[in-house]
């Protein structure tokens, strides 16, 4: 019988510790999946900092370290240099990628290290217990909003991609989601374009993943789901917002 569903196989065969309808598992899936595509898990460097995605370590067969919270950036780009041939990602929350480590995500992207960052916005901190983050919606409940996040106090939030994508490092900055099947298909290639362009030695890719937190939203996973369609799309359209391959193919 033909075999139509397989695990990848740079993904570990364990049981994740992921909440009911959490996204990262997706997302891991789909790293995975190019990585044995592009036949590199030999040679490839991830590197997750403190967050729900904390232990990916246990879950991706490639090499990985752990960085301290918000600095992957920086370690990855110690790797980089380090080993110059290999593949490097780093897998971020939007916590981790714009509030505690927003110095070193400005400053990767505009050194353009040939890295990919996989940063996954959920608009919360998940791990903790789901306060605010940067990424968290105008009016939005959360443990340290509970009134609703009221921006003549907390401010705004952070369109990252749109950001990075002003810098002459990035090569890439692409907001995907992962709450359709064509939608997971068109993250699983802008994060196949990553690795590419990292081959090309075109500089900085990022790749932003609007993901759900069922938990600490207080939702259902279907619910949470059409909240990510409903709330976070309008706010944080998905699109391509710079792609430097394309200025090469013409
Ligand atoms: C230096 C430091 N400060 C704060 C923390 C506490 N902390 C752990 S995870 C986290 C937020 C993670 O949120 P996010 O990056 O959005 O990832 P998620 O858990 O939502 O996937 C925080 C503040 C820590 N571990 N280390």
């Amino acid at each position: 019988m033909a075999v139509v569903f397989d695990r990848p196989k740079a993904l570990c065969d364990v049981p994740m510790h992921y909440c009911p309808g959490c996204t990262h598992g997706i997302i891991h899936r789909l790293v995975a999946e190019v990585i044995d595509e592009m036949g590199i898990e030999g040679d490839t460097i991830g590197v997750c900092p403190v967050g729900c995605s904390v232990m990916a370590y246990d879950y991706f067969g490639c090499d990985m370290i752990e960085a301290p919270h918000g600095r992957a950036p920086a370690v990855a780009t110690g790797a980089k240099r380090a080993k110059p041939d290999s593949f490097v990602f780093t897998y971020q929350g939007d916590g981790d990628l714009a509030a505690i480590g927003t110095a070193e995500t400005v400053h990767v992207a505009t050194r353009g290290e040939n890295i990919v960052v996989i940063f996954v916005n959920n608009t919360t901190y998940g791990m903790t217990g789901g306060q605010m983050a940067p990424t968290t919606l105008p009016g939005q409940i959360t443990q340290t909003t509970p009134f609703g996040r009221d921006t003549s106090v907390q401010g705004f939030p952070i369109r990252v991609c749109e950001m990075l994508s002003t810098l002459d490092g990035t090569a890439l900055a692409q907001r995907v989601s992962v709450d359709t099947v064509p939608h997971i298909r068109e993250a699983k290639k802008a994060i196949r374009k990553g690795f590419e362009n990292q081959k090309e030695k075109r500089g900085f890719s990022i790749i932003e993943v609007l993901s759900t937190c069922p938990t600490n939203w207080g939702m259902s996973p279907v619910e949470a789901l059409d909240r990510l369609r409903a709330e976070m799309m309008p706010y944080y359209p998905l699109g391509v917002y710079k792609d430097t391959s394309v200025k090469e193919e013409k």
